[in-house]
């Protein structure tokens, strides 16, 4: 191949190549209504939500009770008409609208709503996946959701495309709350540090639910302050009941750190924030315990670097994911050559983290774009030492990348 056909044929494989999408908010159509998709949902996503207030100068207690379209309403004004929509979440609706075969220069907002709602959620869901090019989106599912937890309880068909994590927060970061929650439903746990019964009965409902939801892995967020080991509930309940757990059912373990939750509460789901993690944490639980596996993506840009070193320390952690505030085609770039240039391909540089079905058109069109042009220098600077790529292994390469690589973790 010349340097010209090569980087034709790279650009071209990351575009075609079939993502499983490892981390999002999105539900299987069995949820009904918690799988959210159309023009109003994609103008009220919290990305957009934030950045309107940078202009509305209304209270935040009136915008709130506002109905969706009318919250849509206000923020197309102000973010797509009033200022031109440049940010990586405005720009995100737009490509997601073109990609759709909309006419987005028509700025016309109730013809947008017109065509959404003429949509049949069943032939749409399949669209947007294709378009988007994902073949497999890993749901986050939470036993503590009130809305959720009655549909796994019932049961339903599980559509092919949706595979399930667990997520634990509300387990690991406020056990006060939990606990009775968790008696409620019939498991003997006891108020206060976990003793060993509470943690065999926790171990019981991790199981329950990883079976009931066919978990492909566990997985908390965790503030910047969090550490490990620590005279804390958390710290007992994971060492105690999550990594044995996670031994036995080989699952990873998948943390999240670096957010500061309701920095600004009346932004709501909007109002969360960014820190700076010590990441001896990381360390401890994958030297500690090498018999489990860990997945980790983190928050703050700085903390980008350190994390790729301890990839490299460790076999048993796979690091994933330009999550929400560093997913943006200026960072993706840079932390994805982060990644090439220090680990190499055993990495999932992308997850989408769309709450909203359509945004998985825009978030991996652009992520494939950025990712895309990294690859397309590696290679470039391989062909340069006179080695030569074949085909079938960029092909391999780039299935690595999107998804190949974590589900080969998972499986070993
Ligand atoms: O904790 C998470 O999984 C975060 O991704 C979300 O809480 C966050 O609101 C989000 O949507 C980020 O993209
Ligand atoms: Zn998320």
């Amino acid at each position: 191949m010349t340097t010209a056909q090569l980087e034709t044929f790279v650009r071209k494989t990351v575009s075609s190549t079939p993502v499983r999408d490892i981390h999002t908010h999105l539900y299987d159509p069995a949820f009904g209504e918690l799988l959210l998709w159309g023009i109003d949902d994609l103008l009220t996503y919290h990305y957009l939500v934030a950045e309107s207030f940078r202009y509305l100068r209304m209270p935040y207690a009136d915008f709130w009770k506002l109905t969706k379209s009318q919250q849509a309403d206000l923020i197309w004004d102000v973010l797509f008409i009033r200022n031109s929509p440049i940010s990586e979440a405005c720009r995100g609706v737009l490509t997601t609208l073109n990609l759709l075969g909309l006419d987005v220069k028509k700025r016309d907002l109730p013809k947008l709503r017109k065509w959404f709602a003429a949509q049949k959620p069943d032939a749409y869901i399949d669209r947007c996946l294709k378009i988007a090019g994902v073949e497999d989106v890993c749901m986050t599912n939470s036993p503590f959701d009130d809305l959720e937890r009655p549909v796994w309880e019932r049961g339903f068909k599980r559509h092919p495309a949706f595979s399930s994590a667990l997520r634990i927060d509300p387990l690991l970061l406020d056990w006060k709350n939990t606990a009775p929650k968790l008696a409620g439903w019939g498991y003997k746990v006891g108020p206060g540090r976990p003793n060993q019964k509470s943690l065999d009965e926790v171990r019981r409902f991790f199981a329950d639910w990883s079976k009931k939801m066919g978990a492909r892995f566990l997985m908390v967020s965790l503030p910047p302050e969090f550490k490990f080991p620590d005279n804390t509930d958390t710290a007992a309940l994971i060492e105690g009941a999550v990594l044995p757990h996670c031994r036995e059912f080989n699952l990873p373990f998948a943390v999240m750190p670096g957010v500061t939750r309701a920095v600004n509460p009346q932004l709501k789901m909007a109002g969360d924030g960014i820190g700076l993690t010590d990441l001896s944490f990381v360390k401890n639980l994958c030297a500690g315990f090498p018999e489990n596996k860990f997945a980790a993506t983190v928050l703050s840009r700085e903390n980008q670097h350190e994390m790729c070193v301890l990839a490299r320390k460790f076999r048993n952690l796979h690091i994933f994911g330009c999550w929400w505030f560093t997913n943006i085609p200026h960072l993706i770039d840079e932390i994805t050559r982060l990644r090439l240039e220090l680990v190499g391909l055993s990495v999932t540089p992308q997850h989408s983290d769309a709450r909203v079905l359509d945004q998985l058109i825009y978030k991996w069109t652009h992520s494939r774009t950025a990712i895309g042009e990294v690859l397309v220098e590696k290679y470039r600077d391989l062909a340069a030492t006179g080695w030569a790529m074949t085909k079938p292994e960029i092909e391999r390469d780039v299935r690595n990348l999107f998804g190949g690589a974590f589900e080969t973790f998972c499986k070993a």
